[in-house]
C-alpha cells in the first residue's frame, strides 16, 4: 500500500509513512512488527532511548524486576519465540527482560526501521489532507496516515518540587532513569525518598551496598514477598509443553495470570479457613494475596480489613523494634491493595539492620532539599546519594510532553483537560487515527501488560486493514460512546475500594492532575470480548469516513 506524498502547503516534509509508532518497549516493538510485517505498511519508530525496552531500559536500579511471572510476563504472539527464549528466574531481572527485548527486536529485525535517540515534538492532524505531521526534537518531520503513541503508561518520571530543589551537591538519582553504567554505593551515605513498589525493590539490595540509608517514607505499603527462585528446567520444560494452554488460563483470568487458589469471599470462610488460605497465598508470593485469594479482598471492606490485618501482622513478625514496625504498617484508614501491591524480598528485614534508618515523612514533612541532604520539619540528613523513586505521571504524562492536536487544531491536553476521554482506551473523539496502547479506561495496568500490549496492537492493525479493505481514510471515536465508555469505566471502578486510595491510578500522586480512575476494571476477559465485539460491529463507537 503506498501512501501518497500530500500536498501541504507551507510544511517541510521530509518523509512519508503510513504510520509513525513513537516509542520501542513491548508496545512499540509489536506494533511495528505487525504494520510491516503483517500489513506490510511503511511504518517508523521513534524512540527517545538509544536503545529498545523501554521500562526495562531506563529503570536499571537494583533489585528491579517483574512481578509477573516471566512465563507470563513474555510476548505469546509467536510460538517460536516463545519456545526459543529460557527465562532464568521465576521473576526476571531487568537485564535479563532487556536481553528478551533486544532479542525480538533483532529476532524480528526491528531495529532498522526505529529512530534511536529522537523525541516526538509534536503531532497534528492536518484534516484537508487526514493525515498526521509529526516532528522530532533532530528536526525531522514525517507525515503518516496513523500516528500511534506507544509512549508506556509508567514512563513519564514524576519528581517533586521540593524546596531547594536541584541545590543537592551530591549524586541525584531517578530510579525510573537509572545511569547505565550503575552506581557505587560503596563507603557511601544515601538517601531515598518513596517507598512504593520501585522503591521496596531498591532498598533492600542498596541497603546491603550502601554505608548508611535513610528511607524517606510518607505512606507505609502493604508489600507481600515476591519468593523469587532460580527458573527450574522441569517446570520451564512443562510450561513449554503446554504454552497454549497457559496462555488461554491467563486470558481467561481477571488480570492476565492465573491463581489456582482464588476463592469468590473471605466473608464465607470461618477464621480457621481464612487463616490458612492467607498463609497459603502468602507462602505463594507474588500477587496470590493480592488479587489471587479471595474476590471480594478489593471489593469489600470487612474481606478487605481482614486481609490488611492479616499483612500487618507479617511486617510486626518481620521487624524487631515495635517502634519501627508500627511505622511501617499501614493505618487501619488505608485499605489493602488499593495501592498497587508491591512484592518484595526482605523489604521489611531490611529495617533490621544497623545502617538503615526509617523517617516518617508523613507526620514530619520534607521542608528543604539542602547541598548537603535535605531537612523534613525534624531535623536534617546528611547522604552523598540522593535516590528520588517518587514514581510517574502516569497515562498522561509522556502524552502531554508531546504537543498533539486533533481536528480543529484542538490541544490532547484541553480535550483531556477534565481527566483522559477515550473510547476504550483505543481512541478519543476529534483524534481520527490515533490510537493508544493500554491507554486509559483499558485494563492496562491492572492487566499482564504484554498480554494487554498485544491485544490492542492487534485490534489496532485489524482495524487498519479493515480500513483499508474498505476505502475508509479516518476513523475518530464518537462522543456519546466516549461518554457511556467513561461512565461505565467508573461505576465498575466505584464498585470497588480502588478510587478510595491516594493513588497514581487516580492521578493523585500528581498536584493538580484531575482524578479520575483511570482503569478498566471489568477484568481482561470481558474487556477482549467488547472491543471484538465493536470490530466485529464494523468499529461500532467509532465514526469512520
Ligand atoms: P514503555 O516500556 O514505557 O515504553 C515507552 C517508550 O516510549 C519508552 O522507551 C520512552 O522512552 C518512549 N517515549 C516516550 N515518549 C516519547 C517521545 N515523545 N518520543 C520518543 N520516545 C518516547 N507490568 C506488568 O504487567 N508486570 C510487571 O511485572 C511490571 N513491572 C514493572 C516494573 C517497573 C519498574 C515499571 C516502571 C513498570 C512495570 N510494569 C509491569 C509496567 C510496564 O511499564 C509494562 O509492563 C510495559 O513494559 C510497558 O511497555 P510499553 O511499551 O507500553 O511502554
Ligand atoms: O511509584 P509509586 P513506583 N513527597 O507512585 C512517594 C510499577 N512498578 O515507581 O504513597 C514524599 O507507587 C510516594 O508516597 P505516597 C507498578 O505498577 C512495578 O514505586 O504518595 N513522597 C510513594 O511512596 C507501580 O505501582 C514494579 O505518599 C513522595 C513513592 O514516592 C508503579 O510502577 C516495580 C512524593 C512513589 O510510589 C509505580 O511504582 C516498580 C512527595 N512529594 C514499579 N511524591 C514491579 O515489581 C511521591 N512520593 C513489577
Amino acid at each position: 500500500i503506498q501512501t501518497p506524498a500530500p500536498n501541504l502547503s507551507g510544511t517541510q516534509t521530509t518523509s512519508v509513512a503510513d504510520a509513525v509508532v513513537v516509542g520501542a518497549g513491548f508496545a512499540g516493538l509489536y506494533m511495528l512488527h505487525l504494520l510491516r510485517d503483517k500489513l506490510k505498511l511503511k511504518a517508523r519508530v521513534f524512540e527517545s532511548a538509544d536503545g529498545v525496552g523501554g521500562t526495562w531500559y531506563w529503570n536499571r536500579y537494583p533489585g528491579a524486576r517483574c512481578d509477573i511471572p516471566s512465563h507470563h510476563y513474555s510476548f505469546s504472539f509467536s510460538e517460536e519465540l516463545q519456545q526459543e527464549w529460557t527465562w532464568s528466574e521465576k521473576y526476571a531481572a531487568q537485564p535479563e527482560i532487556l536481553e528478551y527485548l533486544e532479542f525480538v527486536a533483532r529476532k524480528f529485525d526491528l531495529n532498522k526501521d526505529i529512530s534511536f535517540g529522537t523525541r516526538v515534538s509534536s503531532a497534528h492532524f492536518n484534516e484537508a489532507e487526514q493525515r498526521w505531521i509529526i516532528t522530532t526534537d533532530r528536526g525531522e518531520t514525517v507525515v503518516a496516515r496513523y500516528f500511534i503513541p506507544a509512549v508506556g503508561t509508567l514512563s513519564d518520571a514524576n519528581i517533586p518540587k521540593f524546596k531547594g530543589h536541584g541545590s543537592f551537591q551530591g549524586q541525584v538519582l531517578f530510579t525510573g532513569k537509572w545511569p547505565k553504567e550503575g552506581v557505587n554505593f560503596a563507603g557511601k551515605r544515601v538517601g531515598i525518598i518513596g517507598t512504593g513498589a520501585t522503591a521496596m525493590q531498591a532498598i533492600p539490595v542498596i541497603a546491603e551496598q550502601a554505608a548508611h540509608l535513610t528511607v524517606f517514607q510518607r505512606t507505609p505499603n502493604y508489600g507481600t514477598p515476591l519468593r523469587n527462585e532460580p527458573m527450574d528446567p522441569a517446570v520451564d520444560r512443562e510450561v513449554k509443553a503446554n504454552y497454549r494452554t497457559l496462555r488461554q488460563q491467563a486470558w481467561e483470568s481477571f488480570a492476565g495470570v492465573p491463581f489456582e487458589r482464588l476463592k469468590p469471599s473471605a466473608l464465607a470462610d470461618s477464621p480457621e479457613e481464612r487463616r490458612k488460605q492467607y498463609e497459603a497465598c502468602w507462602e505463594d508470593g507474588g500477587f496470590s494475596l493480592w488479587i489471587g485469594c479471595y474476590g471480594d479482598t478489593l471489593f469489600d471492606h470487612t474481606a478487605n480489613r481482614y486481609a490488611a490485618d492479616f499483612v500487618r501482622e507479617k511486617i510486626r513478625s518481620r521487624v524487631k523494634d515495635p517502634a519501627v514496625a508500627a511505622l511501617l504498617c499501614p493505618p487501619e484508614s488505608q485499605a489493602y491493595g488499593t495501592k498497587r501491591q508491591p512484592c518484595e524480598t526482605h523489604y521489611f528485614e531490611t529495617f533490621n539492620r544497623d545502617n538503615v534508618r526509617l523517617v516518617d515523612i508523613r507526620t514530619q514533612p520534607i521542608d528543604e532539599i539542602l547541598p548537603t541532604g535535605l531537612r523534613t520539619t525534624g531535623g536534617e540528613h546528611a547522604f552523598d546519594i540522593l535516590i528520588y523513586a517518587t514514581g510517574f505521571d502516569a497515562f498522561t504524562g509522556a502524552m502531554f510532553k508531546m504537543d498533539i492536536r486533533g481536528a480543529g487544531g484542538r490541544p490532547l491536553q484541553d480535550y483531556w483537560s477534565a481527566g483522559p476521554r477515550t473510547l476504550y482506551g483505543l481512541g478519543a473523539h476529534g483524534f481520527p487515527n490515533m490510537f493508544f496502547i493500554t491507554g486509559p479506561q483499558s485494563p492496562s495496568v491492572l492487566f499482564n501488560m504484554p498480554l494487554g500490549i498485544e491485544m490492542h496492537c492487534e485490534w489496532i492493525a485489524d482495524c487498519i486493514t479493515y480500513m483499508n479493505a474498505h476505502g475508509y481514510t479516518a476513523i475518530s471515536a464518537n462522543t456519546e460512546d466516549e461518554d457511556r465508555w467513561i461512565r461505565h469505566t467508573k461505576e465498575l471502578a466505584d464498585a470497588t475500594l480502588l478510587p478510595e486510595a491516594t493513588s497514581w491510578y487516580l492521578g493523585a500522586n500528581i498536584p493538580g492532575k484531575p482524578r479520575v480512575f483511570m482503569v478498566y476494571l471489568g477484568g481482561g476477559k470481558h474487556y477482549k470480548e467488547v472491543i471484538s465485539r465493536c470490530a466485529a460491529e464494523d468499529y461500532a463507537g467509532f465514526t469512520l469516513t
